[in-house]
Parts: structure tokens; sequence; C-alpha cells
């Protein structure tokens, strides 16, 4: 029994996402110790704070991948069978994915993505500079089984997951993510992911302590959000950005700290803060290259080739299904 339903009910929300996002607001925030999940940080807002992360002189990994894939471009464009479908889990920016489309002869782009809005203005960019890609969106939640178009089902199949994505799931769930994209991508299917690697703690400690501020706005717009989409009143004054590293977990932690007693409601419900409280908003796992290989075997793929940066900060990983 969900002691919450009532006030759910009563609450007036506009659709069925605003909904999904106040069942998960008011569930995690009643855990001990509370959270929200990373996913509510990509509202416009959240998307264009994160662009802006991938800008910043202490945010290594976006240029790092892209380097790693402009390097190894022809390399991976050897492996992917001419034809093929290249279905991307989750799509943001353009960037990654050109660079493959550039070197790789794919027949089909099939970008998957909760947000649909953005996917069809990516889709038509696509469409006018590549004329010869059929670009197919799909507007699903990629960590649920959906079905692939119709249209791809002779070609075969190539998985992107870049950006290091997979380090928001706990290991668990990035196996059980694996073994998902396995079943939907179907037999023979490759798969190209990218995985942030352990390093010096420092680098890591910058890259999510950025001297500007933009990662502290990027964690605090979760509570914007929830303000203006879920009717809350948190002060944003009286929370502050709080990113660690989590050796024996191999994980940066972002938190929202409470600086003082305070008591916020949403949707009819209070949640009380202690001093020094944490909202604990993400985890960024980082792997090396045996641990993810490691993974992606026990989750039904074959780790066919890793590649890395000279500075060793970030990998590239192609699995073959099993
Ligand atoms: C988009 C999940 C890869 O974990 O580095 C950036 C998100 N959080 N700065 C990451 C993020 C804080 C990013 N990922």
């Amino acid at each position: 029994m969900n002691v919450h339903a009532p006030a759910l009910a009563d609450a007036h929300l506009p659709d069925e996402q605003t909904s999904a996002f106040a069942r998960d607001a008011i569930g995690d925030l009643s855990q001990h110790p509370k959270r929200l999940s990373p996913k509510y940080f990509y509202d416009a807002t959240g998307s264009e704070l994160f662009e802006a992360i991938t800008r910043l002189p202490e945010y290594y990994p976006t240029r790092t991948e892209l380097g790693i894939l402009r390097d190894r471009g022809s390399e991976i464009a050897s492996i992917i069978p001419k034809g093929a479908a290249l279905i991307e889990f989750g799509a943001g920016s353009t960037t990654k994915v050109r660079l493959l489309l550039e070197k790789c002869a794919f027949a089909a782009y099939v970008p998957v993505d909760i947000s649909g809005d953005f996917l069809h203005v990516q889709a038509e960019a696509l469409r006018r500079d590549f004329p010869d890609l059929a670009v197919y969106p799909v507007a699903a939640d990629f960590t649920t089984p959906f079905t692939l178009p119709a249209a791809i089902r002779d070609m075969p199949k190539v998985g992107f997951f870049p950006g290091s994505t997979i380090g928001n799931f706990e290991p668990h769930e990035a196996c059980r993510f694996l073994r998902s994209a396995r079943e939907i991508l179907g037999e023979a299917a490759q798969m190209i992911v990218g995985a942030d690697l352990e390093k010096d703690e420092r680098v890591l400690y910058d890259a999510y302590n950025d001297a500007a501020g933009v990662t502290a706005r990027f964690n605090l717009n979760v509570l914007v959000r929830i303000n203006r989409e879920l009717g809350g009143n948190f002060d944003l004054s009286a929370f502050t950005h709080r990113a660690i590293y989590n050796r024996e977990r191999h994980r940066i932690e972002m938190h929202l700290i409470s600086k003082k007693p305070q008591t916020v409601r949403m949707l009819g419900t209070s949640f009380s803060f202690r001093p020094g409280e944490s909202i604990h908003t993400e985890n960024s796992y980082k792997y090396s290259v045996d641990r993810f290989t490691a993974l992606a075997r026990g989750s039904g793929w074959r780790p066919r080739e890793s590649w890395t940066d000279g500075n060793r900060m970030f990998s590239v990983h192609a699995l073959v299904a099993d």
C-alpha cells in the first residue's frame, strides 16, 4: 500500500511523464537516505547545462571519447557490415553519431529517446546532411524493452551507447541493460559502448566540481523541475552541490546537501531535512578495461575490440552478440 497515493490521486498532473516523475520523486525522497534519479536532470534547461558541462576544461569525457571515435573511425568502420542499421540508445547531441555515419556505410539510423521533440529536430538535420540515410526515430525509454522499426528488420544491427551513460547504472543494472540490448538487437548484432575509466582522483573530482559551477547548477536543476512541474517549494539557496569519489565502489557520487533544518512540500507531501542531510542524485561508475569487458561477457556479449586514448582516460568497446 502506497501511503502517498491519496495526495497523488488528487493532483492534476498534465501527462503520464509528469505523473511518473511525481511517483518517482515522492518515492525516492521517502527513502533513507533520500535520492532522486539522474534521468530527471534532462529537461530543456538540464540538457543545455549538460552541453555546457561537455565544453568545460575540467570535463574530459566528451572530448576524449570524440577523439577516440575520430582517431579509430576507420578501424571501427572496418568491423561494421555495409548496409547496417545503427541504433543509438538515448540520443542527445548528434556530434558522436555523425563521426560514425561519416566513416561507415550505414543504411539506417534509429535514435531511441524518451524526449520525442528533440528526436525529431535532430532527425531532420541528419536527413538533410545524409540524404542516403533512412532515419527512424523511436520515442521510448531505452532501459525497457521496445520494438525496432519494421523497415530495419533485415539489416545487420549495431547498437551505440556512447558518453559513459552506462556509468549511471549500478553494475547489476548495467548488466541487465546490456542483456536487454542484446535481446532487442538480436542475433549477430554488434554494439559500441563508451565507458569512462578509473584514474587519478583529483582529475575525477575536478570533472564534477568545475570552477565555473556549471555542474552545481545542473545538479540543482532537478529541484527547479520539482518546483515547476510538481509544485514543490524547494529553496534552491538552502541546498548545495557536492560531488565525491567513492573509491571502494569506483564511482563519482553527486549529492544535494541541505544547509539547514528545513521542511519542503510537494503535491501534498512534506519532506524534512536535517542540516547536512543529502539527496543522492547520481552515480557515475568508472571502469577499468578489464572490469568493463568482464561485465560485457557476463551480459551476453563477446568483447571484440577496446580502444582508449593515449592517456587512458576513456574507453570505447566493440562487442559482438554471443
Ligand atoms: C551523461 C552520465 C555520462 O556521469 O559524467 C556530468 C553526467 N553528471 N556531470 C557523467 C554528468 C555530472 C554524465 N553522464
